[in-house]
């Protein structure tokens, strides 16, 4: 007998207050890859749980991603959840367990989900090391979170709201629509010119999924995207994972100032 997802979410949100004595959170955060470092300038951390102490939840599989959940007090006096520890659709664990962190975190009380990510960009603009807001999506999983006839309004899911506070932080940023592919194999430059052709300026393994369990939670959802690579055949040099790491540390000191003032503003 298998427990039901948002009752193992009330559970883990359960053992985070206990573990923490932090009765509520006001805002969850999930840090993906090249996002590591970029909590630091949020606030105070007050506690750092292991990931594996808290139900539902497993190690991270990936390097470059981080297997923890902290809790941060912000200058502003908000309390935000951090999660390090995303599970990948590609990890085979199913969609249940994508989208955990979030059930969990709807269920500390956090009423608005940030969700980062390290992906590939369309626009030849887009260096690596660009951070850019999430518009829209394209679920090309063919999976969905919700189960049976959970018929939910994706209108509006990456609040036009956060995005105008986004752009009142940092003026330059762009914006465009996320495509999530399953992955874990980058696309073939002919899926990147379909992935175009389709609407789609950014092509990740992640975050459309884990919207659509936030806008059904209620939450108010907020996406960035840090362009680790050019999508394949966009240039002409293969992908990396490395390329992935090392585009996160050179964008580290402008992500971690934007997403705190971000995060302040809210
Ligand atoms: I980081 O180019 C990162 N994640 N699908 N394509 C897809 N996912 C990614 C990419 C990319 N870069």
């Amino acid at each position: 007998m298998t427990i039901e997802p948002f009752d193992l979410a009330e559970q883990a949100a359960s053992t985070i207050s206990e573990l923490t004595g932090v009765p509520s959170h006001d805002i969850a955060l999930v840090l993906g890859s090249g996002w590591g470092g970029a909590a630091d300038l949020i606030g105070e951390t007050t506690h750092t749980l292991n990931a594996t102490d808290i139900p539902g939840f497993s190690a991270p599989a990936v390097e470059g991603h981080v297997g923890t959940i902290r809790s941060i007090l912000t200058p502003q006096g908000k309390r935000v959840l951090v999660l390090g520890a995303r599970t990948h659709f590609y990890e085979g664990r199913g969609v249940r367990s994508v989208v955990h962190g979030v059930r969990t975190a709807a269920a500390t009380g956090a009423g608005i989900m940030v969700l980062t990510n390290g992906c590939g960009g369309l626009n030849p603009l887009w260096t690596p090391g660009t951070p850019v807001l999430i518009s829209d999506h394209i679920n090309l999983t063919t999976a969905s979170p919700l189960e049976g006839a959970t018929f939910v309004d994706l209108t509006n899911l990456y609040s036009s709201r956060i995005r105008d506070i986004a752009r009142t932080a940092d003026s330059s940023l762009d914006e465009g629509v996320y495509a999530q592919f399953t992955g874990p194999h980058y696309e073939t430059p002919a899926e990147v010119r379909y992935a175009r052709t389709i609407g789609a300026d950014l092509v990740g393994m992640s975050t459309a999924l884990e919207a659509i369990a936030a806008r059904h939670a209620g939450m108010e959802v907020f996406g960035m995207s840090l362009v680790t690579n050019l999508a394949a055949g966009i240039s002409d040099s293969p992908l990396s994972h490395a390329e992935v790491i090392e585009a996160g540390q050179t964008a580290g000191d402008r992500i971690s100032r934007l997403l705190a003032d971000i995060l302040g503003r809210l």
